[in-house]
């Protein structure tokens, strides 16, 4: 391993480099603590602060950094559900795998082929954050679940999000679900899939006697659309929020702005739940991640101030070093810039790890 690579790596040297910042406690006025950087609107409330300090002084500081920790982590508490459906071989359990970041032969992946196998609701943790759900579900109409009993058999109100998917024409069963699930089910979040879009325009390419040209391609795409809509109208479902997929490439097509859109149906703590378990790294998912992030930073930084207060600095103790690092750790993590978002980075470019950290990350994180 290079000096490079090694530089980078999550060590003992973060730990030192931040030991080593010997700052006399008594110079703080001299150095720039970048306040024209700090966003008013994300800072901690006036009515928080006083919370907080009244914490401090009823039940001291270890109560006080339990409450600033578990402020930050009440995300991994959210429960989310998604609920996947639609007809046998639509790519429901294929849907699945690749919102879980897995390949269908994965080990944990859900089952997927040619014959029917999703059969029985089942429940997919997603693996960033098991309290993330994705139900693969029985379309309707099927052996177990008819269309009468459809409903009772599944109740909608549980999901965060229902996901139609079909791989060819929506159906008169999926207009029928789609505007039972509209009338029935308030606020509802209900997105359709078409999945192997690849496939039709690969079949339609090879039918022709001339390659299809990028054109004729989104021509192509513009009729399927079209093709759904109608479809849906049938159910009265205006506007339908259709996103095209092919679930073997999750780079193509219109899969990150599903995410995206996931992203943007959710509020408070559920919104930070999604932003900070999705691995889908779309400029708007960074960006969403970046402002979960900055919140945070209030957070911990008072954490880390209380520590240092309470560390035993004569004899070299540091507590803050620990939560600082922890947190840095995180960020990268978040960001897709730790030691193992890289190497599969590099790995999925077919690049050295050395030349992804020289021309696409100018330096290693500095404090
Ligand atoms: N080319 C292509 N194939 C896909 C896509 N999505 C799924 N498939 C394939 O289609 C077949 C059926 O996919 P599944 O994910 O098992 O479908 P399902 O809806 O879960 O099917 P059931 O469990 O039987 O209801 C599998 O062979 C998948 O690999 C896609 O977007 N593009
Ligand atoms: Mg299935």
């Amino acid at each position: 391993m290079t000096r490079l690579t090694e530089d980078y790596k999550e060590s003992e040297a973060d730990m030192a480099r931040l030991r080593d910042l010997d700052i006399d406690d008594n110079a703080v006025d001299q150095y720039d603590l970048g306040s024209d950087a700090i966003d008013e609107t994300i800072l901690i409330t006036k009515q928080e602060t006083s919370e907080y300090l009244q914490v401090l002084d009823q039940c001291g500081y270890k109560e006080l950094m339990k409450k600033l920790e578990e402020r930050n982590s009440k995300w991994k508490d959210i429960q989310i559900k998604l609920a996947i459906t639609g007809k046998t071989g639509s790519g429901k359990s294929s849907l699945i795998n690749a919102l879980r970041g897995l390949k269908n032969d994965d080990e944990g992946a859900s089952k997927t082929g040619c014959v029917e196998t999703t059969k029985v609701p089942t429940p997919y943790p997603h693996p960033n954050n098991k309290n993330i759900e994705l139900w693969d579900l029985p379309g309707v109409g099927t052996e177990n679940f008819k269309k009468k009993e459809y409903l009772t058999k599944v109740n909608f109100k549980e999901y965060d999000f229902i996901i139609l998917v079909s791989s060819n024409h929506f159906t008169s069963k999926d207009s029928w679900l789609a505007e039972q699930i509209q009338d029935k089910f308030k606020n509802h979040n209900l997105f359709f899939i078409r999945t192997k879009v690849d496939n039709d325009l690969e079949n339609m390419d090879k039918g022709n006697r001339q390659p299809m040209t990028a054109r004729d391609k989104q021509k192509e795409l513009l009729k399927i659309r079209k093709d759904c809509e109608v479809n849906l109208m049938k159910g009265n479902i205006v506007n339908p929020r259709i996103f095209f997929v092919n679930n073997h490439s999750t780079d193509a097509y219109e899969f990150d702005k599903f995410a995206n859109a996931l992203v943007h149906k959710m509020n408070g703590l559920k919104r930070d739940a999604i932003v900070l378990s999705l691995t889908s790294l779309t400029e708007e998912i960074v960006e969403a991640k970046v402002e979960t992030l900055k919140i945070r930073l209030n957070y911990v930084s008072r954490r880390a101030a209380m520590a240092a207060v309470h560390s035993n600095r004569e004899a070299g103790e540091r507590k803050e070093c620990i939560i600082l690092k922890d947190e840095i750790t995180f960020y990268k993590q978040q960001l897709g810039i730790d030691t193992r978002s890289l190497e599969i980075v590099a790995k999925r470019f077919k690049l050295d790890i050395e030349e992804v950290l020289m021309h696409y990350i100018r330096k290693p994180m500095q404090y």
